[in-house]
């Protein structure tokens, strides 16, 4: 069979539904397709943990600091369960780990922004997991069995980050005016951030059309887009406060609301290096990897002393 007709093979696969799994023939370009976009997925959950992290000793009570010690524990998970789908594909981890410190693959442009107030604890959990939960439902389906598998879990316990969030940022709305204040001034800071997790729009996404046809994604960047401004706009009235865009409007003829123009700009310069704290999150990751290394020799050592008791176990019975 030549490359081409293994090609249309795997095209067919996947029309109907199949799930791809690691042993499978697939071409280069989904394979690599998959490795960029899982890795970039998992370093977007490990850095995500540092804006969090920022405030776990200043959470106003115990409750708030047990569940935003959990949430940002369950992002460590999140990343992990990514890391070992991508491996699946045959990238190691070091590999993903060091592209991540060169700067040479992206992670999630929100994470780069920085978390001044308490409000914002609410906030990334309402728009930045809400936004994230927008995205990542579909990608359940996605026809890569381990990175679908993996998405199941993240999913369900995104979700719980996401009410956590809203309702973190509803008590907010009923407290002092200070309090209201606060809520709507990170709300503010975080809108346009959060519009622009879901990527470029459709026409400037180099990565969409192919993914789309294998069912990698299932809906575009600018449909997802639009279904969380729909959701959001109708959950900023429970919360009493205004989203900052004046164009923001809903449209009866389309069904959907209407939203202002993105600066793509700040997107680009903040995905290519230049944002509020990029240099900051990966000077954070670097020094955690470097004074971590004594936890990761030790453990290789366990490992093969295990390995080495185990043998020598096995060798005593055996005689
Ligand atoms: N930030 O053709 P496109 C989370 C890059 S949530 C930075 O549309 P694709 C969390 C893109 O990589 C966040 N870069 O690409 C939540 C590409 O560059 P390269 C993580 C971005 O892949 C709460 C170029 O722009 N979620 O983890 O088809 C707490 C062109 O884009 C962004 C995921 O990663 C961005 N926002 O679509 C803690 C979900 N958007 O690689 C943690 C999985 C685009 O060509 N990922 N770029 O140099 C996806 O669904 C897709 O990869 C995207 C982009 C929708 C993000």
């Amino acid at each position: 069979m030549t490359t081409l007709d293994m090609e249309q093979k795997f095209q067919e696969r996947i029309d109907a539904e199949e799930r791809i799994e690691p042993k499978d023939w697939m071409p280069e370009k989904y394979r690599q397709t998959l490795i960029r976009q899982i890795s970039q997925h998992a370093h977007s959950e490990i850095v995500g943990m540092l804006p969090e992290g920022n405030w776990i000793t200043r959470a106003p009570n115990l409750r708030r600091k047990t569940a935003l010690l959990a949430k940002v524990q369950d992002e460590a998970g999140h990343g992990l369960y990514l890391y070992a789908a991508a491996e699946t594909l045959g990238i190691s981890r070091d590999e993903m780990i060091s592209q991540l410190h060169s700067g040479e693959a992206k992670y999630s442009n929100i994470f780069n922004y920085p978390t001044l107030t308490w409000a914002d604890m609410g906030t990334i959990g309402w728009l930045v997991d809400g936004a994230a939960i927008m995205n990542q439902v579909p990608l359940c389906r996605c026809s890569y069995g381990p990175y679908a598998r993996a998405m199941v879990r993240v999913c369900k316990e995104e979700s719980f980050h996401q009410r956590q969030g809203f309702e973190l940022l509803l008590t907010l709305s009923k407290g002092t005016k200070e309090q209201r204040e606060m809520l709507q001034e990170s709300v503010n800071r975080f809108w346009w951030p959060s519009m622009m997790m879901f990527g470029p729009s459709d026409t400037d996404s180099p990565h969409t059309a192919q993914s789309m046809k294998w069912k990698i994604k299932r809906f575009t960047n600018d449909e997802l887009r639009q279904k969380f401004v729909d959701v959001c706009a109708e959950q900023a009235k429970t919360l009493n406060i205004t989203l900052p865009d004046p164009d923001l409007k809903w449209n009866e003829e389309r069904g959907h609301y209407d939203f202002g123009a993105i600066d793509w700009d700040e997107f680009w310069r903040v995905v290519k290096g230049d944002g509020p704290c990029n240099r900051e999150r990966l000077g954070a990751r670097v020094r955690a990897h470097e004074e971590g290394a004594w936890v990761r020799e030790a453990a290789t050592a366990f490992a093969a002393k295990e390995a080495q008791r185990r043998q020598v176990a096995e060798l005593r019975e055996a005689v």
